[in-house]
């Protein structure tokens, strides 16, 4: 069975997907990076080894300039050697409570659709941010994303025709297209 789910939500398709984010061919992927931007494992570890060293550069040069980027937040670089232009880096919470972390996973979402809405893109894909290393629940971190992502495009005018949620296990796929489907 093809795993995708979908749905339409002001003028915006709203994907799920089970796959890989480094090969998606979105204007942008976001990526679950850390505060330093200094790669690691996970997805931020796929995406920098698939963008190639330039991603690093750009990194280093905007933590010089700007300082560490904090959790909620969002930045972004060139993709480098992928198929998507741009690549945005956000910092989800690493999971303490609910009170805590979800209005930070909330604003790494939002924040990420409104600087591809800056570059007027058309199409951009998320990966569960905080869902691996950081250990935010799984249910709560697909029911907070598709809320958010829902959330700012009922807000108004957004330049994105496609928003593509790409998950890398069976278990993740379940989870937001359960989401999907509360909503
Ligand atoms: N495509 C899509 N999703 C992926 C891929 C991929 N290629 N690889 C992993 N995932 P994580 P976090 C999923 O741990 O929890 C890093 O070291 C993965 O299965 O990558 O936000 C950073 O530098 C999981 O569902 O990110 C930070 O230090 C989801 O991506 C820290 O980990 C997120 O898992 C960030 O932790």
């Amino acid at each position: 069975m093809e795993k995708v789910a979908r749905r339409h939500i002001a003028g915006t398709d709203l994907v799920i997907l089970l796959g890989d984010i480094t090969v998606q061919g979105t204007d942008a992927i976001v990526n679950a990076a850390n505060s330093g931007l200094r790669g690691g494992g996970g997805v931020d570890g796929a995406i920098h080894r698939a963008a190639g060293p330039i991603i690093d550069r750009e990194c280093r040069a905007h933590v010089a300039q700007h300082g560490k980027l904090p959790p909620g937040r969002a930045m972004w670089t060139h993709g480098g050697n992928l198929a998507a232009r741009y690549i945005i880096h956000t910092v989800g919470p690493i999971y303490r409570s609910d009170e805590e972390s979800e209005p930070v996973l909330q604003s790494a979402y939002q924040e990420s659709l409104r600087m591809a809405d800056g570059l007027a893109l058309e199409s951009i894909s998320f990966p569960a941010i905080s869902a691996g290393v950081y250990g935010y629940p799984l249910d709560k971190a697909a029911r907070v994303a598709i809320e958010a992502i829902t959330d700012y495009l009922q807000q108004g005018e957004s330049s994105l025709k496609l928003v593509q949620m790409v998950c890398f296990s069976n278990a993740s796929y379940a989870a937001f297209s359960d989401a999907l489907d509360a909503v």
